[in-house]
């Protein structure tokens, strides 16, 4: 059932909001012998845009379908060709006791053969695409801890069958301070007899995130591609990730995502068009492209699809444009906002993202993590989000904050952004506001709630501000003193200032806007939910019992007891954005 597994995709890549993993500990920093980059310089001989590396030629060949599992081998063997296979009855509890090991069936996965067959999913006419003959070398880098061996082979495996071998310059293990003792020497001793495979023990635990990174600092490939370490490459899935960056240094090429089951580790395709994008606040997710577009623009299914964001675990990408990138933001931990981080980085610093649909990956898809956290799961993830929103997304912070407003208690645990703020300056990247206009317009979301003129129909009079105190005017649409807005964060506000309370007076006064703030937020419309005959009023979110009113007394504005009888206290925003 494709959707459903869609929607499974998009749960599990979602699941930071639901699980809490309570592990405790700390995350040590990274130490100098590792060399691990965390100045974010580029290194040297950073190749220019109009100076290729090497000459070029225009010399092109059709996709190599290279399946080197496709010599002899069993055709029955369970799971061959991606078939679902089954728990034998008396197995069940071996099964269901092994499943914790890797949060999938662990059981099944060592029964089918580490270089099972799998379906070709390409859509037709992948076969037939040409590719440069002349393609960069790749550096393979898996990060990985506590991976289960059948898992992390097969995906060993499938690199080295199914990848044309000129290509393949190594390919990277990155154990991450893995704990299981098949993954120190019995590791070491088996990789000796597969070519190209080298692993790098990480003398403690860096996270996926600088694990990458350390991983990507060994690595002498052009092009570097991540991937997870319970995947399946299909075939013919590295040329036309390569291809694309070949033609552009600075794209970033996504294979299409497929789903191998956790369950019977059946290998199952995947619906086309479909974009990888967010929802507030930053949640990873798909989106399916709509009908009418694919049809309008004539979008096939071997097109490329362009994604605001990435899903994060398999990319590849040139090695001195991700240094030029300043690879990963090193401040990041463990795992998690790593894959918006370097999104907008890409699109809004000159580079752009897409899923390239000739190039087809599983990956098993997991309800829970196999690995504990140094910290709170949801709390490392929700960190790094912040992060990335305080460096990244300038006014649309506000509706980042507006849809969490629990993340605004990280604020004093993120670290120093200088760095990350100074390479943004640097690479003269482009706003957020160009990034939503230009990469991601179907966003949807408004940057306020409402805006215009405040009035209280009652009065049939708007809300101004003249030399810095509230005045009850006739409405007059084009005056600038008249206009204000009312933000996802609650905010009431004209310019950078804000209305506030007085406390212990029954006024209100302006105070320069302040995210953390209390005080500054006030209920209106569908945020007030609990008493619907006060849905016209404007009500102060701290205490649920003071609202603004028109006070024609004064001719001002004054903060008196809620109540639904008052009509000085009701309140419209000339234009509504969000009801
Ligand atoms: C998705 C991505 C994953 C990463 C993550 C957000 C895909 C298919 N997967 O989650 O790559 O971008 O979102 O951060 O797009 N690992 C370590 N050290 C750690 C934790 C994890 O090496 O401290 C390894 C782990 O063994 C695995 C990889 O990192 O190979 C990704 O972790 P995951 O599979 O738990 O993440 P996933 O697929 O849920
Ligand atoms: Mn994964």
């Amino acid at each position: 059932n494709i959707s459903k597994s869609l929607g499974s995709t998009e749960g599990i890549l979602d699941k930071l909001a639901r699980i809490d993993n309570a592990a405790k500990g700390n995350i040590t920093e990274l130490t100098e012998e590792e060399g691990v980059k965390d100045k974010l310089v580029p290194p040297g001989n950073v190749p220019k845009d109009h100076e290729p590396a090497k000459p070029r030629s225009n010399k092109m060949h059709k996709v190599v379908p290279i399946d080197r599992t496709m010599s002899p081998r069993d055709p029955n063997a369970p799971g061959q060709l991606g078939r679902p296979v089954a728990v034998p009855e008396d197995k069940q509890g071996e099964a269901q006791s092994r499943w914790r090991e890797g949060h999938f069936n662990v059981y099944l996965s060592d029964l089918i053969p580490l270089d099972r067959a799998i379906q070709d999913t390409r859509p037709e006419g992948c076969s037939n695409q040409l590719i440069h003959d002349d393609l960069p070398t790749t550096s393979i880098i898996i990060c990985f801890i506590d991976e289960v061996w059948s898992t992390l082979m097969r995906s060993v495996y499938s690199v080295l069958n199914r990848s044309p071998e000129h290509l393949i310059k190594e390919i990277i293990l990155v154990d991450d301070f893995s704990t299981r003792d098949y993954l120190k020497e019995k590791l070491d001793t088996y990789v000796k007899k597969l070519p190209k495979v080298r692993v790098l023990h990480l003398p403690e635990r860096h996270g996926l995130i600088r694990a990458r990174i350390a991983g990507a600092n060994i690595a002498t490939g052009e092009v570097l591609t991540f991937l997870d370490s319970h995947v399946e490459c299909n075939v013919g899935w590295l040329e036309p990730l390569l291809e694309q960056v070949r033609i552009n240094r600075r794209k970033v090429a996504c294979p299409v995502i497929e789903v191998i089951s956790a369950l019977d580790l059946s290998y199952m395709t995947v619906e086309s068009f479909q974009r990888g994008v967010f929802t507030w606040p930053l949640n990873f997710g798909w989106k399916a492209m709509l009908p009418e577009v694919i049809q309008r623009d004539n979008i096939t299914e071997m097109d490329p699809i362009k994604c605001p964001v990435m899903a994060g675990g398999l990319f590849s990408i040139e090695k001195n444009y991700f240094y030029e990138l300043g690879t990963y933001d090193p401040g990041l931990d463990v795992w998690g906002g790593e894959n918006m981080e370097i999104s907008f980085k890409i699109w809004m610093c000159g580079g752009e993202i897409e899923i390239i649909p000739c190039s087809r990956v599983g990956h098993i898809f997991r309800n829970d993590n196999p690995y504990s956290f140094p910290k709170d799961r949801i709390k490392t993830v929700e960190r790094n989000l912040v992060r990335v929103a305080e460096v990244w997304l300038d006014d649309y912070k506000e509706i980042f904050y507006g849809h969490g407003q629990h993340l605004l208690k990280y604020l004093p645990n993120i670290g120093d952004l200088t760095e990350q703020k100074q390479l943004r300056e640097r690479l003269q990247c482009k706003n957020f506001n160009w990034y939503i206009k230009n990469v991601f317009p179907d966003m949807g979301t408004p940057l306020l709630r409402a805006t215009g003129m405040l009035s209280n129909p009652k009065l049939r009079k708007c809300l101004a501000i003249e030399n810095s105190t509230f005045v009850l005017e006739s409405c007059e649409g084009n005056k600038k003193s008249q206009q204000f807005s009312y933000t996802w964060l609650r905010h009431i506000r004209q310019g950078d200032q804000c209305i506030v309370p007085v406390e212990n007076e029954d006024s209100a006064s302006l105070q320069p806007c302040d995210y953390t703030i209390v005080n500054q937020r006030w209920l209106h419309k569908s945020q007030i939910s609990f008493h619907s005959s006060l849905k016209d009023h404007i009500m102060l979110d701290s205490t649920f019992i003071t609202c603004l009113e028109a006070d024609p007394e004064s001719g001002g504005l004054v903060a008196r007891e809620c109540s639904s009888l008052k009509h000085y206290q009701k309140w419209r925003f000339e234009k509504y954005l969000v009801l």
